[in-house]
């Protein structure tokens, strides 16, 4: 473990120690990851002998089969609660701690943080000007997920765990690092090998992850009937492919945030070097969701990578955040500063052409280069 994280673990079970109650809050939406460290951190507390609770404050629908399996078989078992719920059951001394995510805007709790007499936020995603007002926080974007933070703690403080939670955490790294592929370190590795040896089952991870047909349809629809592809920067060293997805057919059909964000992930699959999926929520917002191919560290030009966070930043700074490789968002369309889910897409693929031209080296370059080589 970590100097940093073995720092902050220390703050932590200290404010669980001093709290008389503690409240767990993961981002809106809660995917395996969220619900998974939520469920971590929940057995933490519960390990020092506090009144533990999770709000999960979204209507069911909008959640993937495998979350809502998880929370309903635990309902009662880790105190799952909506945030009226919570906000009744709030004294003067409970902690809330947020995870898998340092934006305010992705949470319940965002309109009550000052309720709580401490907030502590446990992330992996990129950190920016929207973060969490929280008197300690831990964000490290090098970990693949919250649930190989909340794992580490749970090891390091030989915490005993229940074989099920093993599981819902080694659901986290999975989902995180799609299986070890990206985001992995020798320490994701590390955690999940512990995490299989206090009882986490693949074969049950398997089982939550698996799909709903009809889902699995809507996001291959999409795809197949709403991908257009575009070339950037091809006069340069550095020619981009990204793809556009939307459902061109029926623009206004609903979605899931993960069901968005699985189309975007797919697209990688194919020759693209990055891929922006966007789709109706229930609610008539736009969920956006970017992927940057990460290009092994021995290819060259090592620069040019389109970095899809700062994208959608540029779109909307407001209600998009993430990473270089992966990042997503919602954005409003009633008094918006989109106007339809075409417009969305118009400025995207302009933001990532002033991007990619901002970043290009014209390919004459290269031959000056080597004029000034021969020279020398
Ligand atoms: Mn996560």
């Amino acid at each position: 473990m970590g100097t940093e994280l073995k720092f902050f673990k220390d703050i932590l079970i200290k404010a669980i120690t001093d709290s008389n109650k503690v409240f767990i809050v993961g981002h809106n939406e809660p995917d395996f990851d969220a619900i998974g460290s939520a469920i971590g951190i929940h057995t933490i507390a519960k390990s020092l002998g506090k009144e533990v609770y999770i709000i999960v404050n979204d209507d069911a629908l909008n959640l993937e089969p495998g979350v809502k399996k998880i929370i309903e078989e635990n309902k009662a078992k880790y105190n799952i609660i909506t945030l009226a719920e919570a906000k009744n059951l709030l004294d003067d001394n409970s902690l809330l701690v947020v995870t898998d995510t340092n934006k305010d805007y992705l949470t319940s709790t965002k309109d009550d943080l000052d309720k709580f007499s401490k907030v502590m936020v446990i992330d992996h995603h990129e950190e920016d000007s929207h973060t969490i007002k929280s008197d300690y926080l831990y964000i490290n974007p090098d970990v693949s997920s919250a649930c190989e933070i909340v794992s580490n703690i749970i090891i390091s403080e030989r915490i005993k765990i229940d074989p099920k939670v093993a599981s819902y955490l080694l659901a986290g790294i999975f989902l995180d690092t799609r299986r070890f592929k990206q985001n992995t370190s020798s320490k994701t590795h590390d955690i999940a090998e512990k995490l299989i040896n206090r009882g986490a089952d693949s074969d049950y991870v398997n089982e939550l992850f698996r799909e709903e047909f009809e889902s699995y349809c809507r996001i291959n629809n999409l795809i197949i009937n709403g991908t257009v592809f575009k070339k950037y920067a091809e006069e340069t060293l550095i020619p981009k492919q990204v793809s556009f997805t939307i459902n061109r057919e029926a623009p206004t059909t609903i979605y899931r945030r993960e069901e968005i964000a699985k189309a975007a992930d797919r697209m990688l699959k194919f020759d693209v070097d990055a891929s922006f999926v966007m789709g109706y929520n229930k609610e008539g917002n736009i969920i956006v969701s970017a992927r940057s191919l990460k290009k092994p560290k021995a290819s060259f030009p090592l620069i040019g990578q389109i970095e899809a966070g700062t994208i959608l930043q540029k779109l909307d700074e407001n209600h998009c955040g993430g990473n270089a490789y992966s990042a997503g968002g919602t954005i409003p369309l009633q008094g918006g500063e989109y106007e339809s889910i075409f417009e969305i897409e118009e400025a995207l693929m302009s933001i990532v052409e002033d991007e990619l031209n901002s970043k290009a080296i014209p390919s004459e370059r290269k031959k000056v280069l080597k004029f000034v080589r021969k020279d020398v």
